[in-house]
């Protein structure tokens, strides 16, 4: 665990690329396990001045009063360990532990890197689309420095992420093999991936698929489904319709908000107080 000692900040801060999906899981899990923090979103690369401050290059960056966090599933364990509420996201069991760690991992390693390559090639090409991604509520100054530097961002972006047309069909295809073997365990009949309850390895799961699901729960706005090109929004409804994309959206719907939050953002539903 990657753990840099800073000096003392009065609330959690929570460093973010607003839209990035491993961003996502860890607001995720700080707002399931009433975390309190404040998220600073950031526009690429202006975010790597902050970060590096604390010893991380990407994001998510939790600055915690222990220290900081440089990557989601520290954030994670260290939310886990220090919850006050009962919704831990690791079982106690060992067993299950190991198993939710392990499916934590490749969705980590598999499926975000996946989902993020597929999710850029269809958007970095396109200023207008890719400003709307990045800069939502963002300052003057951002969007000038945006304009200034998208030509080295794009080429970044498809250069470190492969995000190109073959890129792209690469990465669907192993999107559609890690979603068919999630299917299959699920249609054994369980409701969550690792044991009776809702664990980390359902929310990394649900987060990093979310670029080809669009979740309406998502905790960062994105663009509706009927403002989305044909061609990707059919592809994202037939994910959608897949066994694992349909046990996504309902994790998001079930377990994105906790009952607190869903009342005070008067926007969800009270799903009859079930966490
Ligand atoms: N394994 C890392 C992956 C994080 C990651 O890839 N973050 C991307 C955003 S999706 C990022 O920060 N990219 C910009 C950069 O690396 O500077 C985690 O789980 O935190």
């Amino acid at each position: 665990m990657n753990l840099t000692p800073i000096s003392s900040p009065s609330v959690n801060r929570l460093i973010t690329i607003g839209v990035s999906h491993y961003c996502e899981k860890a607001r995720w899990a700080l707002d399931w396990l009433e975390i309190p923090y404040v998220e600073e979103r950031r526009v690429p690369p202006f975010h790597r001045s902050i970060t590096r401050r604390y010893g991380g290059s990407g994001v998510p960056v939790l600055v915690t009063k222990n220290g900081a966090y440089t990557d989601s599933t520290d954030i994670l364990h260290y939310g886990d360990a220090i919850a006050s509420n009962k919704r831990r996201l690791y079982p106690a069991d060992p067993q299950l532990r190991c198993h939710v760690n392990d499916l934590e991992t490749w969705f980590d390693v598999r499926l975000g890197v996946a989902t993020r390559c597929w999710g850029y090639a269809q958007v970095i090409d396109d200023r207008q689309r890719i400003k709307q991604v990045w800069l939502q509520q963002r300052s003057g100054l951002e969007k000038l420095a945006f304009e200034l530097t998208y030509p080295y961002l794009r080429r970044k972006v498809r250069d470190g992420y492969a995000a190109t047309p073959e890129g792209a069909a690469r990465s669907i295809l192993k999107i559609q093999q890690i979603f068919d073997e999630v299917g299959k365990w699920l249609e054994r009949g369980q409701s969550y991936l690792v044991g009776d309850r809702f664990t980390a390895a359902d929310l990394t799961f649900a987060a990093l698929a979310a670029p080809v699901l669009f979740p309406p729960e998502y905790g960062f706005q994105l663009t509706s489904m009927n403002q989305l090109p044909d061609k990707i929004a059919a592809i994202i409804q037939s994910f959608r319709e897949t066994t694992a994309g349909d046990y996504a959206l309902r994790i998001y719907r079930e377990h994105r908000y906790s009952p607190r939050e869903k009342l005070h953002k008067g926007q969800f539903e009270l799903v009859g107080g079930r966490r």
